[in-house]
Protein backbone atom coordinates (compact mmCIF):
# COMPACT_ATOMS: atom_id res chain seq x y z
CA UNK A 1 0.00 0.00 0.00
CA UNK A 2 1.28 3.54 -1.00
CA UNK A 3 1.00 5.47 2.49
CA UNK A 4 1.28 9.18 3.51
CA UNK A 5 4.32 9.63 6.16
CA UNK A 6 4.35 11.78 9.34
CA UNK A 7 8.24 11.94 10.33
CA UNK A 8 9.77 12.99 13.33
CA UNK A 9 13.92 13.35 13.37
CA UNK A 10 16.29 13.62 16.56
CA UNK A 11 13.95 13.31 19.57
CA UNK A 12 16.60 13.48 22.03
CA UNK A 13 16.06 11.11 25.13
CA UNK A 14 18.28 10.79 28.19
CA UNK A 15 18.28 6.54 28.69
CA UNK A 16 20.02 3.72 30.39
CA UNK A 17 20.45 1.29 27.56
CA UNK A 18 23.85 -0.79 26.83
CA UNK A 19 26.05 -3.82 27.00
CA UNK A 20 28.31 -2.26 30.05
CA UNK A 21 27.17 -1.67 33.43
CA UNK A 22 28.23 1.68 33.49
CA UNK A 23 26.01 2.63 30.40
CA UNK A 24 23.00 1.59 32.51
CA UNK A 25 24.30 3.57 35.65
CA UNK A 26 24.82 6.74 34.10
CA UNK A 27 23.13 6.93 31.13
CA UNK A 28 23.62 9.07 28.38
CA UNK A 29 21.75 10.66 25.32
CA UNK A 30 19.53 8.63 22.57
CA UNK A 31 18.26 10.27 19.03
CA UNK A 32 15.33 8.74 17.97
CA UNK A 33 13.87 9.25 14.05
CA UNK A 34 10.98 7.58 13.29
CA UNK A 35 8.82 7.21 9.83
CA UNK A 36 4.78 6.94 10.57
CA UNK A 37 3.48 5.47 7.59
CA UNK A 38 -0.70 6.35 7.85
CA UNK A 39 -3.10 7.68 5.73
CA UNK A 40 -3.31 11.62 6.04
CA UNK A 41 -5.87 11.68 3.20
CA UNK A 42 -8.88 12.72 5.95
CA UNK A 43 -6.87 14.83 7.81
CA UNK A 44 -5.98 16.94 5.02
CA UNK A 45 -9.55 17.22 4.26
CA UNK A 46 -11.43 17.78 7.76
CA UNK A 47 -8.65 19.78 9.56
CA UNK A 48 -9.05 18.01 12.52
CA UNK A 49 -6.32 16.81 14.75
CA UNK A 50 -9.06 13.27 15.76
CA UNK A 51 -8.61 12.26 12.25
CA UNK A 52 -4.77 12.04 12.33
CA UNK A 53 -2.34 11.16 14.77
CA UNK A 54 -0.51 13.54 17.40
CA UNK A 55 2.91 13.84 16.83
CA UNK A 56 3.22 15.12 20.11
CA UNK A 57 1.77 12.38 21.90
CA UNK A 58 4.03 10.12 20.04
CA UNK A 59 7.21 11.71 20.81
CA UNK A 60 6.15 11.63 24.10
CA UNK A 61 5.18 7.87 24.04
CA UNK A 62 8.56 6.94 22.56
CA UNK A 63 10.77 8.82 25.25
CA UNK A 64 8.19 7.00 27.93
CA UNK A 65 8.95 3.47 26.46
CA UNK A 66 13.03 4.33 26.08
CA UNK A 67 12.92 4.99 29.82
CA UNK A 68 10.95 2.79 31.32
CA UNK A 69 13.36 -0.36 30.52
CA UNK A 70 16.92 -0.61 30.44
CA UNK A 71 17.91 -2.98 27.93
CA UNK A 72 21.66 -4.17 26.60
CA UNK A 73 20.90 -4.05 22.89
CA UNK A 74 19.77 -0.97 20.89
CA UNK A 75 17.91 -3.63 18.73
CA UNK A 76 16.00 -4.45 21.88
CA UNK A 77 15.29 -0.92 22.92
CA UNK A 78 13.84 -0.42 18.82
CA UNK A 79 11.86 -3.92 19.05
CA UNK A 80 9.81 -2.68 21.95
CA UNK A 81 9.50 1.43 21.03
CA UNK A 82 8.31 0.42 17.70
CA UNK A 83 5.85 -1.35 19.36
CA UNK A 84 4.82 0.47 21.94
CA UNK A 85 3.92 2.96 19.23
CA UNK A 86 1.77 0.81 16.70
CA UNK A 87 -0.05 -0.82 19.89
CA UNK A 88 -0.75 3.08 21.20
CA UNK A 89 -1.54 4.78 18.21
CA UNK A 90 -3.76 2.66 15.84
CA UNK A 91 -4.05 5.16 12.68
CA UNK A 92 -0.04 4.08 12.23
CA UNK A 93 -0.17 0.81 10.31
CA UNK A 94 3.80 0.65 9.70
CA UNK A 95 6.73 2.48 11.63
CA UNK A 96 10.15 2.96 10.61
CA UNK A 97 12.29 3.41 13.50
CA UNK A 98 16.19 4.49 13.76
CA UNK A 99 17.66 5.00 17.25
CA UNK A 100 20.95 6.52 17.60
CA UNK A 101 23.43 6.76 20.49
CA UNK A 102 26.09 8.76 19.46
CA UNK A 103 28.10 8.54 22.80
CA UNK A 104 28.31 5.21 22.75
CA UNK A 105 31.67 3.53 24.40
CA UNK A 106 33.59 3.07 21.46
CA UNK A 107 37.41 3.41 21.86
CA UNK A 108 37.39 5.47 17.97
CA UNK A 109 36.33 8.77 16.87
CA UNK A 110 33.26 7.89 15.56
CA UNK A 111 30.04 10.48 14.56
CA UNK A 112 27.23 8.14 15.14
CA UNK A 113 26.22 4.57 15.49
CA UNK A 114 22.09 3.14 15.18
CA UNK A 115 19.53 0.58 14.59
CA UNK A 116 17.18 1.36 12.20
CA UNK A 117 13.73 -1.47 11.78
CA UNK A 118 10.62 -1.41 10.04
CA UNK A 119 7.85 -2.83 11.61
CA UNK A 120 3.40 -2.74 11.23
CA UNK A 121 0.47 -4.53 10.97
CA UNK A 122 -0.12 -7.53 8.24
CA UNK A 123 -3.03 -8.34 7.32
CA UNK A 124 -3.66 -12.33 7.32
CA UNK A 125 -6.32 -14.74 6.20
CA UNK A 126 -6.51 -18.31 8.44
CA UNK A 127 -8.56 -21.47 7.38
CA UNK A 128 -10.19 -22.84 10.17
CA UNK A 129 -11.38 -26.62 10.89
CA UNK A 130 -12.30 -29.07 13.12
CA UNK A 131 -13.90 -32.66 13.06
CA UNK A 132 -13.60 -33.98 16.22
CA UNK A 133 -15.14 -33.68 20.17
CA UNK A 134 -17.26 -29.48 19.58
CA UNK A 135 -16.36 -28.55 16.78
CA UNK A 136 -17.81 -25.20 17.04
CA UNK A 137 -16.54 -24.51 20.51
CA UNK A 138 -13.13 -25.72 19.39
CA UNK A 139 -13.35 -23.10 16.46
CA UNK A 140 -14.89 -20.63 18.31
CA UNK A 141 -12.51 -20.55 21.35
CA UNK A 142 -9.59 -20.45 18.56
CA UNK A 143 -10.78 -17.08 17.49
CA UNK A 144 -11.18 -15.60 21.11
CA UNK A 145 -7.80 -16.84 21.66
CA UNK A 146 -6.33 -15.30 18.71
CA UNK A 147 -8.44 -11.74 19.88
CA UNK A 148 -6.89 -11.85 23.19
CA UNK A 149 -3.35 -11.96 21.91
CA UNK A 150 -1.86 -8.23 22.18
CA UNK A 151 0.32 -8.92 18.85
CA UNK A 152 -3.48 -9.31 16.82
CA UNK A 153 -6.22 -7.14 16.13
CA UNK A 154 -9.77 -6.81 14.27
CA UNK A 155 -10.64 -10.59 13.54
CA UNK A 156 -13.36 -11.04 11.69
CA UNK A 157 -14.99 -14.77 10.88
CA UNK A 158 -16.84 -16.00 8.16
CA UNK A 159 -19.71 -17.96 8.73
CA UNK A 160 -19.26 -21.66 9.78
CA UNK A 161 -19.91 -24.54 7.29
CA UNK A 162 -20.23 -28.32 7.44
CA UNK A 163 -18.12 -29.97 4.68
CA UNK A 164 -16.87 -32.98 3.49
CA UNK A 165 -13.34 -34.66 3.94
CA UNK A 166 -11.32 -34.00 1.79
CA UNK A 167 -8.15 -36.34 1.43
CA UNK A 168 -8.61 -38.99 3.84
CA UNK A 169 -12.25 -39.58 3.22
CA UNK A 170 -13.28 -41.92 6.31
CA UNK A 171 -13.26 -39.57 9.10
CA UNK A 172 -15.95 -37.32 10.33
CA UNK A 173 -17.21 -34.25 8.41
CA UNK A 174 -15.92 -30.87 9.14
CA UNK A 175 -16.88 -27.72 10.27
CA UNK A 176 -14.44 -25.13 8.53
CA UNK A 177 -14.26 -21.23 8.30
CA UNK A 178 -11.89 -18.71 7.77
CA UNK A 179 -10.79 -15.37 9.83
CA UNK A 180 -8.99 -12.29 8.37
CA UNK A 181 -6.91 -10.23 11.21
CA UNK A 182 -4.03 -7.76 11.53
CA UNK A 183 -1.14 -8.86 13.14
CA UNK A 184 2.72 -7.77 14.70
CA UNK A 185 3.59 -11.10 14.01
CA UNK A 186 6.10 -12.29 11.37
CA UNK A 187 5.06 -15.46 9.30
CA UNK A 188 6.76 -17.80 11.69
CA UNK A 189 5.55 -16.70 15.05
CA UNK A 190 2.68 -16.69 13.84
CA UNK A 191 2.69 -20.57 13.05
CA UNK A 192 4.17 -21.10 15.85
CA UNK A 193 1.09 -19.00 18.32
CA UNK A 194 -1.48 -21.58 15.59
CA UNK A 195 0.73 -24.20 17.01
CA UNK A 196 0.26 -23.34 20.59
CA UNK A 197 -3.37 -22.59 20.20
CA UNK A 198 -4.05 -25.84 18.82
CA UNK A 199 -2.30 -28.23 20.83
CA UNK A 200 -4.12 -26.41 23.43
CA UNK A 201 -7.17 -27.56 22.13
CA UNK A 202 -5.84 -30.88 22.62
CA UNK A 203 -4.82 -31.57 18.86
CA UNK A 204 -2.86 -34.79 18.34
CA UNK A 205 -0.96 -35.00 15.20
CA UNK A 206 -1.36 -38.31 14.02
CA UNK A 207 -2.31 -39.11 10.54
CA UNK A 208 -2.10 -36.32 7.94
CA UNK A 209 -5.01 -35.12 6.61
CA UNK A 210 -6.26 -36.81 9.55
CA UNK A 211 -9.36 -35.95 12.11
CA UNK A 212 -8.40 -33.49 14.76
CA UNK A 213 -9.89 -30.75 17.14
CA UNK A 214 -8.58 -27.82 15.28
CA UNK A 215 -6.59 -26.89 12.39
CA UNK A 216 -5.35 -23.73 12.02
CA UNK A 217 -3.82 -22.91 8.10
CA UNK A 218 -1.95 -19.53 7.23
CA UNK A 219 -3.92 -19.06 3.65
CA UNK A 220 -2.29 -15.43 2.79
CA UNK A 221 -0.15 -12.92 4.89
CA UNK A 222 -0.22 -9.66 3.09
CA UNK A 223 0.31 -10.58 -0.66
CA UNK A 224 3.67 -12.45 0.45
CA UNK A 225 5.08 -15.54 -1.32
CA UNK A 226 7.20 -18.18 0.98
CA UNK A 227 8.42 -21.28 0.39
CA UNK A 228 10.27 -22.81 3.19
CA UNK A 229 10.61 -25.95 5.19
CA UNK A 230 8.04 -25.45 6.99
CA UNK A 231 5.98 -22.83 6.25
CA UNK A 232 4.17 -22.30 2.69
CA UNK A 233 2.51 -19.40 1.78
CA UNK A 234 -0.09 -18.46 0.34
CA UNK A 235 -1.63 -22.08 1.57
CA UNK A 236 -0.50 -24.43 -1.55
CA UNK A 237 -4.05 -26.64 -1.77
CA UNK A 238 -6.78 -23.79 -1.53
CA UNK A 239 -7.34 -23.78 -5.59
CA UNK A 240 -8.48 -27.32 -4.93
CA UNK A 241 -10.27 -27.04 -1.56
CA UNK A 242 -14.06 -25.76 -1.48
CA UNK A 243 -14.00 -25.43 2.30
CA UNK A 244 -11.46 -23.35 1.87
CA UNK A 245 -12.37 -20.93 -0.77
CA UNK A 246 -16.19 -20.59 -0.15
CA UNK A 247 -15.54 -19.20 3.86
CA UNK A 248 -13.10 -17.09 2.03
CA UNK A 249 -15.10 -15.77 -0.30
CA UNK A 250 -17.06 -15.00 2.20
CA UNK A 251 -14.86 -12.75 3.77
CA UNK A 252 -13.24 -11.01 0.58
CA UNK A 253 -14.53 -12.44 -3.16
CA UNK A 254 -11.89 -9.96 -4.67
CA UNK A 255 -8.59 -11.07 -2.47
CA UNK A 256 -6.29 -12.11 -5.28
CA UNK A 257 -3.89 -14.53 -5.45
CA UNK A 258 -0.21 -13.08 -4.88
CA UNK A 259 1.46 -15.66 -8.16
CA UNK A 260 -1.54 -16.43 -10.35
CA UNK A 261 -3.36 -13.35 -9.97
CA UNK A 262 -6.82 -15.48 -9.71
CA UNK A 263 -9.31 -13.67 -7.27
CA UNK A 264 -10.69 -15.88 -4.53
CA UNK A 265 -13.84 -16.05 -6.48
CA UNK A 266 -12.76 -16.85 -10.00
CA UNK A 267 -10.59 -19.61 -8.03
CA UNK A 268 -13.55 -21.03 -6.58
CA UNK A 269 -15.58 -20.65 -10.27
CA UNK A 270 -13.01 -22.84 -11.55
CA UNK A 271 -12.45 -25.24 -9.19
CA UNK A 272 -16.33 -25.76 -9.42
CA UNK A 273 -16.38 -25.96 -13.47
CA UNK A 274 -13.43 -28.34 -12.82
CA UNK A 275 -14.82 -30.81 -10.57
N1 LIG B 1 2.69 -25.60 7.06
C1 LIG B 1 3.21 -25.21 5.86
N2 LIG B 1 2.54 -24.15 5.39
C2 LIG B 1 1.58 -23.86 6.29
C3 LIG B 1 0.58 -22.84 6.35
N3 LIG B 1 0.43 -21.94 5.34
N4 LIG B 1 -0.24 -22.80 7.43
C4 LIG B 1 3.25 -26.72 7.83
C5 LIG B 1 -0.10 -23.71 8.44
N5 LIG B 1 0.85 -24.71 8.44
C6 LIG B 1 1.68 -24.78 7.38
O1 LIG B 1 0.44 -29.24 9.19
C7 LIG B 1 1.71 -29.77 8.95
C8 LIG B 1 2.72 -28.66 8.82
O2 LIG B 1 2.41 -27.85 7.71
C9 LIG B 1 2.74 -27.66 9.96
O3 LIG B 1 3.49 -28.10 11.06
C10 LIG B 1 3.40 -26.44 9.31
O4 LIG B 1 4.80 -26.38 9.60
P1 LIG B 1 -0.44 -29.90 10.26
O5 LIG B 1 -1.56 -28.97 10.52
O6 LIG B 1 0.39 -30.36 11.39
O7 LIG B 1 -0.87 -31.25 9.54
P2 LIG B 1 -2.09 -31.50 8.66
O8 LIG B 1 -3.06 -30.40 8.83
O9 LIG B 1 -2.55 -32.89 8.89
O10 LIG B 1 -1.44 -31.46 7.25
P3 LIG B 1 -1.68 -30.38 6.21
O11 LIG B 1 -0.94 -30.73 4.98
O12 LIG B 1 -1.48 -29.02 6.81
O13 LIG B 1 -3.20 -30.62 5.95
P4 LIG B 1 -4.19 -29.48 5.71
O14 LIG B 1 -3.82 -28.83 4.45
O15 LIG B 1 -4.34 -28.66 6.92
O16 LIG B 1 -5.48 -30.32 5.47
N6 LIG B 1 -11.34 -31.75 4.64
C11 LIG B 1 -12.26 -30.83 4.96
N7 LIG B 1 -13.50 -30.95 4.47
N8 LIG B 1 -11.96 -29.80 5.81
C12 LIG B 1 -10.72 -29.65 6.32
O17 LIG B 1 -10.50 -28.69 7.09
N9 LIG B 1 -8.43 -30.46 6.42
C13 LIG B 1 -7.47 -31.29 6.07
C14 LIG B 1 -6.11 -31.03 6.49
C15 LIG B 1 -7.77 -32.45 5.21
N10 LIG B 1 -9.14 -32.53 4.76
C16 LIG B 1 -10.07 -31.64 5.12
C17 LIG B 1 -9.71 -30.57 5.98
MG1 LIG C 1 -2.83 -27.82 8.86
Amino acid sequence: MNMDEIRISGLEVYAYHGVFPEENKKGQHFYINAVLYTDTRKAGKTDELSDSTHYGLVCEEMARAMKEQCFHLLERAAEYVAERVLLTFPLIREIELEICKPEAPIALPFSNVSVKIRRGWHTVYLGLGSNLGDSGQYLKTALEKLSASKQIRGVKSSEWIRTKPYGVEEQPDFLNGAAVMETLFTPWELLDFLHIVEAEAGRVRKVRWGARTLDLDILFYDDRVIDSENLTIPHMDMVNREFVLVPLAGLNPYLRHPITGRTVQEMLKDLRERV
